[in-house]
C-alpha cells in the first residue's frame, strides 16, 4: 500500500461562498497545499442533489473555483478542478453504492435536515450523497480530508465504505481510510441571526451569513444587525453556552484575530457587545473584503477560469484512470 499523504476536499458551487465556508474550509485548504499534495473539487454533481437553474448553475461553477483562487488556492501547487469533468466520480460511486448500507445512510443526518419533512419527496441523489462523497475521496486514495465538523458523519461513513470494500474484495489496506482534519477553534460558523443553526448558503436571509463576495458597507450592517446579547460580556465560558449567538461572534473574532476564545473572553469580558462588533467589523473588512474583490475581478475572464478547471481536470483524471484501473480489476469487471 502506498503510504503517500494525500488531501481531498470539495465545495457545492451552490451559491454565494461564505465566511463558514472560508474558516470552515478554504483558509485550510490554502495552508495544507504548503506541504502537502492537494485536490480541491468544485462537486458539482453534488449540487444537483437539489434542482439548481442550469445557467446559475455554470455561474456558480467558475465562481466557487474563483472563491478558491481569491482565498489563496494555487492552481500551480493544488489540483483544481470540477467534479463533472472527471468521470470516474460517478463511476466509483455507482460501485460504492452497492458497497453501502441502506441502514448507514439512514442515520445520516443532513440527509435528514435537507430532505425536511417529505423526504418521499426528496432526490435519491439527495439520499445517497454520501457515497458520492465517498466516491470523491477514495478515488484518488486520500488520506487526509479537510472539512467543517457539519461533514464529519460523511466522512466517518466514507471510513466504514472503504473498509467493507477492502474486507469483500480481500484487499486489505487497499483503499486507506481517510482522516477528517477539522479545526478545534473554529469547526462550525453559526448563523449571525440564530446561534443554533449553522451559517449555510442556502439560507433564506442574507442577513444570516457574511459573503466572501460582501463589500464593507455590507460586513458592516450585517455585523451591526447580528443577533447578541443586551447584558454585558461575561467572563465565564459556561454562561457563554446558553448564549449562542454572543459566543459564535466571540469564537469568530477570535480565530480571525488568531487568538483562542478563552483570552478573547478575558480580554472582552465586561464590556458591551457594541465593542465586540465594532472589532469584529475592522476585521472581517480586512481579511474577506480583498478576497471579494478578488473573486469578481477574476470572474471577468470566465475563459482563465475554465482552462485552470480544465488543466486540472486532466491532472486528477490520471491519478483517477489508474486508480479506477485497479478498483475494476478488484471488482472483477473487464
Ligand atoms: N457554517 C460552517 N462552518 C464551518 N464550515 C462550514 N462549511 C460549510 N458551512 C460551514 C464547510 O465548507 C465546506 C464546503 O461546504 P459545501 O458548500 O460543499 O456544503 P455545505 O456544508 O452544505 O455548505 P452550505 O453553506 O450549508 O451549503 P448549502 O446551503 O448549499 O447546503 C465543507 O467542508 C463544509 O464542512
Amino acid at each position: 500500500m502506498s503510504k503517500k499523504k494525500l488531501v481531498f476536499s470539495g465545495v457545492q458551487p451552490t451559491g454565494n461562498l461564505h465566511l463558514g465556508n472560508y474558516l470552515g474550509a478554504l483558509k485550510k485548504f490554502v495552508s495544507l497545499q504548503k506541504d502537502m499534495e492537494c485536490i480541491y473539487c468544485v462537486v458539482d454533481l453534488h449540487a444537483i442533489t437539489v434542482f439548481q437553474d442550469p445557467i446559475q448553475l455554470n455561474e456558480n461553477i467558475l465562481e466557487t473555483t474563483a472563491g478558491f483562487l481569491a482565498s489563496g488556492l494555487d492552481p500551480d501547487k493544488s489540483i483544481i478542478f470540477n467534479q463533472s469533468s472527471v468521470s470516474g466520480h460517478a463511476e466509483l460511486a455507482w460501485i460504492l453504492n452497492c458497497v453501502s448500507r441502506m441502514g448507514w445512510l439512514n442515520r445520516m443526518t443532513q440527509f435528514k435536515d435537507k430532505a425536511g419533512a417529505d423526504k418521499e419527496k426528496a432526490s435519491v441523489g439527495l439520499y445517497i450523497y454520501p457515497n458520492l462523497m465517498a466516491a470523491d475521496i477514495l478515488l484518488y486514495k486520500a488520506t487526509h480530508v479537510p472539512v467543517g465538523d457539519d461533514q464529519k458523519q460523511h466522512l466517518e461513513l466514507s471510513r466504514d465504505v472503504a473498509q467493507k470494500f477492502n474486507n469483500d474484495y480481500k484487499c486489505k489496506d487497499f483503499f486507506p481510510l481517510p482522516e477528517p482534519l477539522i479545526s478545534k477553534n473554529i469547526s462550525r460558523v453559526m448563523s449571525l441571526r440564530d446561534g443554533t443553526k449553522k451559517m449555510s448558503k442556502s439560507e433564506e436571509s442574507d442577513y444570516s451569513r457574511i459573503n466572501l463576495k460582501d463589500s464593507a458597507d455590507e460586513i458592516r450592517k450585517k455585523i451591526k444587525k447580528a443577533k447578541s446579547d443586551s447584558e454585558p460580556i461575561p467572563d465565564d465560558i459556561k454562561m457563554l453556552e446558553k448564549k449562542p449567538e454572543a459566543l459564535n461572534l466571540l469564537t469568530i473574532y477570535a480565530e480571525l484575530s488568531k487568538t483562542d476564545l478563552k483570552k478573547t473572553i478575558a480580554e472582552m469580558s465586561g464590556k458591551d457587545y457594541s465593542l465586540l462588533k465594532a472589532k469584529l467589523t475592522e476585521i472581517l473588512i480586512e481579511e474577506i473584503a480583498p478576497v471579494g474583490k478578488e473573486i469578481k475581478k477574476l470572474l471577468n475572464d470566465k475563459q482563465q477560469l475554465k482552462k485552470i478547471l480544465l488543466k486540472g481536470s486532466e491532472k486528477a483524471n490520471v491519478i483517477a484512470e489508474e486508480n479506477l484501473k485497479n478498483i475494476r480489476e478488484k471488482v472483477g469487471l473487464i
